[in-house]
């Protein structure tokens, strides 16, 4: 598994106006990159059905498809690969759901805090997901975004970011370098799911926010101009030139410069003297 990926976690619990084959479908059409079904409410028989579907959908349009809790049903279904919670582990320890599913398939742990987190590094997992980071309605406690730059300073696998992110917050959760976001409620109680996705997946690729001044690189907020940035920065606007986004960016033009993630500035100050 590579980076940069927008998963989304396919519960139709949270949506039940509808049909959740839709909702896989128009958020493939949006870019979604991995799909999970978790659909913890139905019978096996049911949950057979569904998948057989959805894998279909996802082979088609060569999308990631993954299966939550069960190693035997992500086998059966012939999936891409299982997720499992701290509580599978018991039932299926890694050896084993690997040993169920097969070597080449993905195998997905979610965990809940820094301990859990160390403890799953350098077992064999392809990926490790990480939260809940805002308030969600699976779990009474959430963890913040304080925690997402130790974590991916630990991690050497790609870590999934999840719980109550949004188009409202996801920059926050960009901005300390995450790179893969899942989401349930965003996307399963979007209006337009299509459009919802593609916005998503922008922010994604874009990024976080990157400022170097004379190279070195610095911390930087949201929600300012160039002109506000340089101020702050306490930069002598006549001896600097700014870099925006690989463009040189004229004095004039700085107040109308809005910054947002992904945005890479680069600033050469010069410093006076004959
Ligand atoms: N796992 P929403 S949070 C399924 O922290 C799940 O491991 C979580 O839904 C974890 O995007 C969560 O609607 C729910 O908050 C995510």
């Amino acid at each position: 598994m590579k980076n940069k990926n927008l998963y989304l976690v396919l519960s139709s619990e949270y949506n039940q106006k509808k049909n959740v084959l839709a909702i896989a479908e128009q958020a493939i059409f949006g870019g979604v990159d991995i799909i999970q079904m978790r659909e913890k409410h139905l019978s096996d028989a049911e949950k057979i059905k569904l998948g057989k579907k959805l894998y279909a959908l996802c082979q088609t349009h060569k999308v990631m498809f993954i299966v939550n809790d069960d190693p035997y049903l992500a086998q059966q279904l012939n999936a891409d690969g299982v997720h499992l919670g701290q509580t599978d582990l018991e039932k299926y320890p890694l050896i084993k759901a690997r040993q169920i599913i097969g070597q080449n398939k993905i195998i997905g742990l979610s965990t809940h805090n820094i301990e859990q987190f160390k403890q799953a590094l350098n077992q064999g997992y392809d990926y490790l997901a990480y939260g809940p980071i805002f308030e969600t309605k699976t779990k009474d406690y959430h963890i913040g975004t304080s925690q997402i730059s130790q974590v991916l300073a630990w991690a050497n696998l790609p870590v999934v970011f999840i719980g109550g992110i949004n188009l409202r917050n996801i920059d926050l959760v960009l901005e300390k370098g995450a790179q893969n976001i899942a989401l349930i409620r965003a996307i399963m109680q979007a209006e337009n799911i299509t459009q919802t996705v593609k916005e998503f997946k922008q922010k994604i690729l874009r990024g976080k926010m990157q400022l170097r001044i004379n190279g070195k690189p610095q911390e930087i907020k949201d929600n300012f101009t160039l002109e506000t940035l340089i101020s702050d920065k306490g930069l002598n606007p006549s001896s600097i030139v700014v870099e925006y986004n690989a463009q040189i960016m004229p004095k004039q033009k700085w107040a109308e410069v809005i910054l947002k993630q992904g945005d890479i500035i680069e600033i050469i100050s010069f410093v006076g003297g004959g």
